[in-house]
């Protein structure tokens, strides 16, 4: 055994070195990555069941560590190529050392001790030629670890940075893709990266989507906004934009809003990030009387819709909206006044607000009069955006194909996104952190490709487990359901 540990230890030295250096010589030129190349390259040769076996295993390890699969997958696989790569060079280092090695120590090269001069009585002092041996192995050692492990610290420091700074690139890129916004974006550093051509995560303020009756949108004066709350209350109010902006406190939320009418992967569906006060803190100063159990909205352009007060008292999220993206609301978009209700389709939120009534008998929304949903609770989707064909990765072990999406579940969150190619296995596909925990997650899956013609469906579930419902429905009355689909050619 331990005939071995030099041989090995020499081979280790060497191939640490070697894997740093590629790695930095990868992030600077581009050279193929020699762990990546050679676990891709088992990946093709060796049987599809071992394969299978070890992925499996892999993911039941990860799981069984507590880890995320979806995020941690691709980071274990990497770190399975290297110690791959590694293991190789260490051993064919070992089997070269132990060649040479063998070489010099070959009976012609000691035989020169049996010459005339060898004769002579040992020098007592001389070392004898094991210790000799031992020594200057030990110098050797001590030498090629010094040298080794700086070459593999800079090495693998160097390119780390080099990583890092391509990531913080990629990060500037998407910031100027998304448009000019006055609001911070809390996920700028999220490791997830959207595959390209996912839709922006921050819908520009001019790309949110509109819906509204009229043929043009409603304009109200703003200078002389007075928003009436009367009805069932004990202190009738008439509030102008001001009173509303100074006299409550005021919050922001990232906001997905979607129309009822839109059918699977619509383009009626938007993310803005919206400011105002809570509903409730307004009407609370109105003293709603004990018989008030409904709030009747009214809009410039005849639009209407009723909310339930105990759902106003419950939700303090429930916003009367003043601004959007950090800005006046646009004229589109209802100014001066709309209101927000988490986890409801569109047409269940006002725009363009003149005056609020406190009622005791419920009264049909504008579009519940016209057969569509009563509650317009919004039910859970997922979209395929993009399978990124010319966007090949080569950066890991195996070449993927980015593709990529969004999910949403109004309030509900999403806990998983699913992708399955020509009705193969559900394969998880990775989070993006959301911008909050009710808009849209961003999700992106690496599809290690075959080429040809694929068919590709998304899937997800709720924050809870719950799974989208993947069957067929029509938009109305409840909202369209089930299975984004896609075709595309690789
Ligand atoms: N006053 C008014 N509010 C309205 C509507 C409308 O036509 N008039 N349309 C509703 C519908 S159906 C939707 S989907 C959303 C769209 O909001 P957006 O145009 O700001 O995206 O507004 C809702 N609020
Ligand atoms: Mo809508």
């Amino acid at each position: 055994m331990k005939k071995f540990a030099f041989p090995l230890l020499t081979g280790a030295l060497f191939a640490a070195p070697l894997i740093a250096l590629n790695y930095l010589a990868a992030r600077l030129f581009d050279w193929p990555f020699g762990p990546y190349a050679l676990f891709n390259w088992m990946v093709r040769v060796l049987p599809g069941g071992l394969i299978t076996f070890g992925i499996d295993a892999m993911i039941d390890t990860l799981r069984l560590l507590g880890f995320s699969v979806a995020e941690a997958a691709k980071t274990a696989e990497r770190g399975m190529a290297v110690l791959l790569f590694f293991t190789a060079l260490t051993l064919s280092g070992a089997l070269l050392t132990l060649l040479v090695s063998g070489l010099q120590s070959r009976p012609g090269g000691s035989r020169r001790s049996t010459t005339p001069e060898a004769a002579r009585p040992a020098e007592p002092a001389a070392p004898r030629r094991a210790e000799v041996q031992s020594l200057s192995r030990r110098q050797f050692l001590i030498t090629l670890g010094a040298a080794s492990a700086v070459i593999t610290v800079i090495g693998s420091g160097v390119g780390a940075a080099l990583a890092r700074a391509e990531q913080r690139r990629r990060e500037e890129e998407y910031l100027a893709e998304i448009g000019q916004t006055n609001v911070q974006l809390p996920n700028l550093n999220d490791p997830v990266v959207p595959a390209p051509g996912t839709r922006p995560e921050y819908t520009p303020l001019q790309d949110h989507y509109k819906v509204f009756l009229n043929t043009e949108p409603t304009v109200i004066d703003g200078q002389n906004y007075r928003l009436p709350i009367t009805g069932l209350v004990d202190n009738p109010l008439s509030l102008s934009l001001d009173d509303i902006r100074s006299n409550y406190t005021s919050f922001d939320q990232f906001v997905t809003l979607s129309c009822i009418s839109g059918r699977i992967a619509t383009s009626l569906i938007s993310t803005t990030q919206w400011t105002g006060v809570s509903l409730q803190d307004v009407l609370a100063d109105a003293g709603p009387q004990p018989a008030a159990k409904y709030l009747y909205i009214e809009s410039g352009d005849g639009f209407y819709e009723t909310i339930p007060l105990d759902l106003i008292q419950s939700d303090p999220r429930i916003m009367l909206c003043y601004a959007w993206d950090g800005r006046d609301l646009p004229v589109d978009h209802g100014y001066p006044l709309r209101v927000w209700i988490p986890d409801r389709y569109g047409m269940k939120q006002p725009k363009w607000i003149t005056r609020m009534e406190l009622i005791s008998e419920d009264r049909d929304g504008y579009w519940v009069e016209r057969g569509w949903s009563k509650t317009a609770q919004v039910r859970t989707t997922s979209v395929i955006d993009t399978v990124a064909v010319e966007a090949v990765d080569e950066s890991g072990p195996r070449p993927t194909i980015p593709i990529g999406g969004i999910a949403w579940a109004g309030d509900r969150q999403i806990s998983q996104v699913e992708v399955r190619v020509d009705g193969g296995e559900w394969q998880p596909a990775r989070l993006r952190t959301p911008l909050s925990e009710t808009t849209w997650v961003v999700w992106r899956f690496d599809w290690p490709f075959t080429a040809g013609q694929h068919t590709f469906e998304v899937r997800c579930a709720e924050g809870d487990g719950t799974p989208q419902i993947e069957e067929r429905n029509p938009t109305r009355p409840d909202g369209a359901t089930g299975i984004h689909r896609v075709e595309a050619e690789v």
